[in-house]
């Protein structure tokens, strides 16, 4: 084999070292490169309800706040929930926080998450799996029992403050029980409500088929319809749309502010309501601070995932009541409106 000529050696030696130093100079580029974002995911059953928009601008906040990324994306059904599983895993996020469309799907949505090695947090609704809440998720919602309480005791209250007859007063309990803390709210609000002298045989419970506006107003519609002779009613339900729905048709009858009141919970919901012109019967709700619980149930996901801090297991948040009076300097405080 012939000697190449020199030129040809040195454009040889040129290109090794050129390759050499090109492979070089990728690898501290690569090693010095800023580590990839956390990214986590935001599911939510009603993606629709200002009580979930509000509740991912918490999120959003805690986001810029840490640097995460935040992937927000509304879940209706089990189906949607388990191919967001597997789009988040697909996007490289490490874990997300959920609201889940049904609590019997929380054994095969940790199951799928397992597997793709996604953290979970819930927010509002605990997981249930045979009958029994999954304590060992981390969960953040509020104290719905207390709040709950809060609800009946404040309904009783402004019936006396109006004089109202205990024989010619009713309660219309708008109730979802299938949800769990949907039934511990109404049935915390109607104890109070026995609590403070409203017989039993008074309080009237309208089982709504769909959490929202007409959900609640096709339930109360049945029950009004079978008691013609009530002339005074009081509203609750698990959450302002509840008791919203329940108003528009008690309205439809002829009731207005002097005859009827609801109370709702949230307090998100009811903003639009509470800045009407002429009041309606729905009094005032008890406010949660929806930012604060998106917030949280992001930080410490974020806080588990990057600095491996177990998150608390339970945390629960109380409510304040806003009425007329005074929802919107509360609101604006609680960063809600501005
Ligand atoms: C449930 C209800 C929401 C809100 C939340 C805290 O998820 O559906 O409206 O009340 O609890």
């Amino acid at each position: 084999m012939t000697t190449p000529p020199r030129f040809v050696r040195l454009l040889l030696a040129g290109a090794v070292l050129l390759l050499a130093s090109c492979s070089k100079s990728e690898a501290p580029a690569n090693s010095a490169a800023t580590p990839a974002k956390i990214k986590l995911g935001f599911l939510v059953k009603q993606p629709e309800e200002p009580w979930f928009q509000f509740e991912g601008k918490g999120a959003d906040k805690a986001a810029a706040q840490y640097g995460f990324e935040l992937i927000k994306q509304g879940v209706q059904d089990g189906e949607k929930v388990m191919a967001m599983i597997d789009n988040l895993a697909v996007a490289g996020a490490q874990g997300f926080v959920i609201c889940t469309p049904d609590v019997r799907l929380g054994p095969a949505i940790m199951a799928r998450a397992k597997q793709r090695n996604l953290k979970v947090v819930l927010v509002d609704d605990q997981f249930v799996s045979d009958g029994k809440f999954m304590t060992e998720v981390p969960y953040i919602g509020m104290s719905a029992s207390r709040i709950g309480t809060q609800q009946g005791q404040t309904l009783a209250a402004e019936m006396k403050k109006r004089g109202w007859p205990v024989a010619e007063t009713a309660v219309c309990a708008i109730t979802f029980e299938e949800l769990d803390t949907a039934r511990e709210r109404t049935d915390n609000s109607i104890a109070a409500l026995k609590a403070a002298g409203l017989p039993a045989d008074r309080i009237f419970k309208a089982p709504q088929k769909t959490t929202d506006i007409p959900g609640s107003f096709d339930a109360a519609n049945v029950l009004l319809t079978q008691h013609p002779e009530v002339k005074h009613w009081l509203i609750l339900g698990m959450n302002d749309n509840a008791v919203i729905g329940a108003v528009r048709a008690i309205e439809q009858r002829g009731f207005t502010a002097d005859t009827a009141i609801g109370i709702g919970i949230n307090g998100t919901d009811c903003i639009d309501e509470l800045r009407k012109a002429k009041p309606t019967p729905f009094f005032g709700s008890m406010l949660v601070s929806a930012p604060r619980e998106g917030f949280m149930s992001s930080e410490i996901l974020y806080k588990w995932i990057k600095d491996g801090t177990p998150p608390p297991l339970d945390t629960r948040t109380e409510g304040i009541l806003i009425t007329r009076e005074n929802f919107e300097a509360v609101l604006k405080k609680e960063g809600i409106i501005e």
